[in-house]
């Protein structure tokens, strides 16, 4: 049952939420407590409207609690008179700019609600969210690693009749509005949130074609936020240095920058997530903890050796988003000196941490366990049923802030959670004595190219887009840097002309797709492997994918 079929219950019609008999546990229990981004801002700026709450050192910005809560008034203001309202959605697509918190705290101050782009993302993706949300609004930076984002908004804008607004967070609004001339006399807002509204929607991965939305309330996420903390060592003298991209989840709430607010503690921005530009700033800004995936970890621990910066003040380095290999989790308290964390999170929902006090083992071995004893975790074969502790098998889970439901996909959440509201991750994993979960793999056709997500169905479908592709699948391969990258076998039409790795990448690219799903590398085969029935077997692909490894391929980025 979804709170849709009962009246008086939170939720759009397009949502589906907890049913009332779990949101009534969930207070009951303390873990929602009827709080709102909006509201929790302005306690922190009456209680400390001095302390430092965003550093944006690249940019020379430094901007107290008070500074920030006025700015979201102001801006909410201005977003109000340009008609913007509770439950628009606005596409925020901001890198780690100061700006992000102004606007992402100005929208959930009307209850609009942001939905979280990556600076990676191009035309393709940015169309499609702005489509499917029948967005209102959309915010860029100017440019941002070398990429003008009003080219972007120009050719977005052209085709979505709903898209009434375009912003430019950080300079000249050129075409469209800077941010900087949206701000207004602070108004009351009519109509603000409750906590048990949408905040936002986050992004998944996406398992299937396209990525899929994540509605997420006030009340889950805020419990998320605190349950981390608690977990992360967060408190009011923490300094939190967001260097992944600051819209993804994994840096905004594990415990990430909203963390850090909810606590009275500081966050600083990072521009780029390398040692060469992390290093200096937690040096000048004592940062106490942040969060990377691996390869990011790799090259972290690989430069520390010899840089000349004092990272002394880091206490918790977190990893995750991908598989940390337990060698490369070795060598983080030798090489930067500070606990290692693993969290094994996602977008829509569950997050699980080692915690600061398991023994050195435990830390290095496993992805942690569940912040919330109300998380209900499920270990099951592949008809659904229980395994026994050690087992492995795929992972399901339920709890206080775990989505019961994509954002308008009934048929999709038919297959993704169970008939009593279990997500199934996808992920293949095994439970220790202790109750840490070992993450041994994944089920859904998704690569993970250290940390960012890619739907291999997605990247298909612009294979396919060729005219002399009769047909393709992508599959993932293993990558010393990256742990995975993605490999995409091409099966070309009969009679068309001979076509090299280089032009089909070209195409792809120039569909306007982000750069990190480009695939690594292009084989041309005539036939694809079939299990029993007939299907393509994509296991047997990976498997030629792994034992014909392409030369040695120069490091790719990840997360520009
Ligand atoms: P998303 O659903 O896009 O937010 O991505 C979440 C997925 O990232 C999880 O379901 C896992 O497949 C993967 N993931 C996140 N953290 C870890 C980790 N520490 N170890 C292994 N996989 C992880
Ligand atoms: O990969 C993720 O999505 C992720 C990783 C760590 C996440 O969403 C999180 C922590 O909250």
């Amino acid at each position: 049952m979804s709170t849709l079929d009962s009246p008086g219950t939170p939720g759009t019609p397009d949502a589906p939420l907890w049913p009332e008999e779990f949101a009534e546990r969930y207070r009951a229990a303390g873990w929602w407590r009827g709080e709102t981004f909006g509201q929790m801002l302005r306690d922190r700026a009456a209680a400390h409207p001095d302390r430092i709450a965003v550093v944006d050192p690249a940019r020379d910005l430094r901007w107290t609690y008070g500074e920030l809560d006025l700015r979201a008034d102001r801006l909410a203001a201005g977003f109000l008179a340009r008609g913007i309202a509770k439950g628009d959605k606005v596409v925020v697509q901001l890198p780690n700019i100061a700006e992000f918190f102004e606007t992402v705290f100005a929208l959930f101050r009307i209850g609009a609600l942001p939905v979280f782009a990556l600076p990676a993302h191009r035309e393709t993706e940015i169309r499609y969210f702005c489509e499917f949300t029948e967005a209102a609004a959309y915010v860029v930076p100017a440019e941002h690693a070398g990429f003008g984002y009003r080219d972007l908004a120009a050719k977005v804008v052209a085709d979505v009749p709903t898209l009434r607004h375009v912003f430019v967070a950080d300079g000249d609004g050129g075409a469209f509005e800077a941010l900087s001339d949206v701000p207004a006399e602070p108004v009351t807002i009519p109509d603000p949130p409750a906590p048990s509204d949408l905040a936002f929607l986050q992004l998944s991965g996406g398992s299937t074609g396209v990525p899929k939305l994540i509605p997420r309330t006030h009340d889950d996420y805020i419990y998320s936020l605190r349950g981390s903390n608690e977990l992360c060592g967060v408190d009011e003298s923490s300094v939190y240095l967001v260097a992944l991209p600051a819209a993804h989840n994994f840096p905004l709430s594990s415990p990430g920058s909203l963390g850090a607010l909810y606590a009275g503690a500081r966050v600083v921005l990072c521009p780029r997530p390398g040692p060469e530009a992390a290093f200096p700033i937690i040096e000048s800004e004592g940062v106490t903890l942040t969060g990377l995936v691996p390869p990011l970890a790799l090259l972290w621990t690989d430069a520390a050796a010899s840089t000349p910066y004092d990272l002394s003040s880091l206490d918790v380095l977190l990893v995750g988003g991908a598989k940390f290999s337990e060698e490369a989790a070795r060598r983080v308290k030798p090489a930067l000196g500070c606990t290692l964390q693993q969290v094994f999170g996602m977008a829509e929902g569950l997050v699980n941490y080692t915690r600061l006090d398991d023994d050195a083992e435990t830390i290095v071995t496993t992805q942690g366990r569940p912040i919330s004893p109300d998380d209900e975790i499920r270990v099951v074969d592949d008809e659904d049923n229980d395994l026994p502790v050690g087992a492995t098998g795929h992972l399901l889970t339920r709890g206080p802030y775990t989505i019961r439901g994509y954002w308008k996909a009934p048929e999709h959440n038919a297959r993704s959670f169970t008939a009593d509201g279990f997500y199934r991750t996808g992920d293949v994993v095994r439970l220790t004595e202790s109750g840490h979960i070992v993450v041994e793999g994944r089920a859904k056709d998704q690569i993970n190219r250290g940390g960012e997500k890619i739907a291999a169905e997605e990247v298909e479908n612009h294979l396919l887009a060729h005219p002399s592709v009769h047909d393709a699948n992508v599959v993932a391969e293993p990558d010393p840097y990256l742990g995975e990258r993605t490999c995409a076998y091409v099966i070309l039409r009969e009679g068309a002309e001979p076509l090299k790795a280089v032009a089909v990448k070209k195409f792809v690219r120039e569909r306007g797709l982000a750069a990190y799903k480009v695939p690594d590398r292009v084989e041309f085969v005539t036939a694809f492997p079939q299990t029993g029935v007939g299907k393509i077997s994509k296991k047997d692909l990976r498997a030629a994918a792994t034992s014909s490894p392409s030369p040695a391929s120069p490091p790719p980025s990840p997360h520009t």
